[in-house]
This record gives structure tokens, C-alpha cells and sequence, in this order.
């Protein structure tokens, strides 16, 4: 892992968020208003944390992932898109080269530093494809009422593998991470399957009224990702006819998050984890392994 960081370190410019804290180069830490972003905006992106060769191998366990999807996998486009959105979850146990971008790689780190969180814990793993002309947008949300999870201290990575020009990538709402859960419903159908109707509040339509909120986004070169609260609201667009957008995004715990079972199937679903996790639990189980070693 030390020798990733610092391969990684050493192709990073101050102007991508990292500063190098030691001689050896064997330490590496965000530039501390990359943290304070993280914490202020619920979203930040860091350039260059990802290598060309990272990159190639990851693009290579997406197209084995497309190629066999597992039981979770889902499309989430209309069936007269003219594109296809297609999302499959939790497969870093069958592809190795997830493991090895969310193991070896210096992501981990980069979490746990966002999160302010002693360790970074693996959730899960989610692939999310737009092929070429995919009309579908995915519409704002926030991901935690989705979960089976509480607390605070927590991040998703959004990683493309394919450049993203602004208008196609990723949009938040910054700040939403510090206000209320909003209702969870299915992107096609807008059915409230998680939490009961009226339980949490609605969702305003941004959409309509983008100029009453502070949205963020950004363009994405290879080896650029987005990390972004597990509350942020959050959407993008569909793609043009041309490129594919083809995003892997893993999602960590830090030191405060816990077992919250849900009487309904999460997305993604952990089935029975009630049985081996109390309410309130730490997350502390095979399935959500320690990527970063507890620090001090
Ligand atoms: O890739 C997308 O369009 C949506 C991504 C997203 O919602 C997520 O990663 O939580």
C-alpha cells in the first residue's frame, strides 16, 4: 500500500488536492482544504489520484462485470431509451481487478482522510454504465435512505473511465449533506419502496428550479474522481451519442456509521445481516472489510 501512495504521489501536483507530508514520500495527505471542502460542499473532486495502468485494469473488470452481470444487476433505463443505463453492485469479491483498485490503490486513504475517520471501511461496490445516447437521467437523490446505514462519517467515490465533460458528469447540491433526509423513490416508476409514503420529506424539484440551489460539478479526465457524502444530493444527465460513461463507485464507512436495519430490501440489499448485526452495531463484518489500517 505505502509503495502505491507514493507511486501514485509521485505523478500528483499540489493542484490536484494532495500535498506529500515526508521525505521518504511514504506519507500522503490531502491538502487539508480539499478536507474542509469535503466537509463544508458534502463533494469534492481529486485529480490525477488514479494511474493510467489503475485505470486500464479497472476498464478491464467493468467490461468482465458487463460481460457477466450478477443477480443485482439492473438496467435503469426505459426500454425505448436509445441508450441502455445499466448498474450492477457489490462484486468486488468475483473481480479482481475492483479488489485490487479499492485494495491496493490509495483510495482507501483518501477516504478515510475525507471522512476524518480513523479507518475506511469497504460498503460496497456499485457500477453505474451509460452507453452512448442513453436519453435516461438519473434524477436527484441522496443515497443513505437507500442504505442500511447511519451516521455521518462516510464517502462515495465516483471513478469514470471514460472522460466526462461537465455537462455529462456528475452534479450535487452543495451543503445538502448537512439537511434533512428526502424520500427515496425508484428512478423509473418514482415508487416510495423504501421508506412509507409521507415518513420523510419530499424532494424538491431542483430541476425545475436549478437556479434556486448551489450546484457543483465537474469535467473528468482518466485517474480524475469525485468523492462525494452519502447525503449530498446529487444527479446527472444522460450522455450523447458518442462516448460511453462508464463509472465505478465504491462507498465507504468511517469510525461513527452503524448497522441500521430496514424492515425493507436496501439497495443494495445485505440480506439477513440482522441476524449477525444488531441495530446500531458497528460495521464490523466480513462483507465490510478494512481498507485503511485504524490510524492513530
Ligand atoms: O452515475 C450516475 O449517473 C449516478 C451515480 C450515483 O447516483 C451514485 O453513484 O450514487
Amino acid at each position: 500500500m505505502a509503495t502505491l501512495v507514493s507511486q501514485v504521489e509521485m505523478r500528483l501536483s499540489m493542484k490536484s488536492g494532495w500535498e506529500k507530508m515526508d521525505s521518504a514520500g511514504r506519507q500522503s495527505r490531502l491538502d487539508p482544504t480539499v478536507v474542509e471542502a469535503y466537509a463544508r460542499d458534502g463533494a469534492v473532486r481529486i485529480c490525477g489520484l488514479f494511474t493510467t495502468e489503475q485505470i486500464a485494469d479497472l476498464t478491464k473488470g467493468i467490461e468482465e462485470n458487463l460481460r457477466d452481470p450478477s443477480p443485482l444487476a439492473q438496467v435503469a433505463s426505459h426500454p425505448d431509451d436509445p441508450g441502455w443505463f445499466f448498474e450492477d453492485f457489490c462484486n468486488w469479491q468475483v473481480n479482481g481487478a475492483y479488489r485490487r483498485l479499492i485494495f491496493e490503490s490509495a483510495v482507501g486513504e483518501v477516504a478515510a482522510q475525507l471522512m476524518q475517520s480513523h479507518e475506511a471501511r469497504l460498503y460496497h461496490d456499485h457500477l453505474l454504465v451509460k452507453e452512448p445516447g442513453t436519453r435516461q437521467r438519473t434524477p436527484w437523490h441522496q443515497d443513505q435512505p437507500y442504505y442500511n446505514v447511519e451516521g455521518r462519517q462516510n464517502v462515495s467515490m465516483w471513478l469514470p473511465v471514460d472522460p466526462v465533460p461537465r455537462e455529462t458528469s456528475l452534479e450535487f447540491v452543495a451543503g445538502s449533506h448537512l439537511g434533512p433526509w428526502l424520500m427515496p423513490r425508484t428512478f423509473l416508476s418514482t415508487e416510495a419502496r423504501w421508506f412509507p409514503e409521507g415518513s420523510l420529506v419530499e424532494l424538491p424539484d431542483i430541476e425545475a428550479n436549478r437556479d434556486d440551489y448551489d450546484i457543483i460539478g465537474w469535467a473528468l479526465e482518466r485517474g480524475d474522481a469525485l468523492f462525494f457524502n452519502m447525503l449530498t444530493l446529487h444527479a446527472s444527465s444522460g450522455v450523447g451519442g458518442t462516448g460511453r460513461r462508464r463509472a465505478f463507485s465504491v462507498r465507504f464507512l468511517g469510525d461513527d456509521m452503524t448497522h441500521a436495519p430496514r424492515p425493507w430490501t436496501t439497495s443494495p440489499p445485505f440480506p439477513d445481516l440482522e441476524n449477525e448485526l444488531g441495530v446500531g452495531a458497528p460495521m464490523h463484518h466480513l462483507l465490510f472489510p478494512l481498507v485503511t489500517a485504524p490510524g492513530p
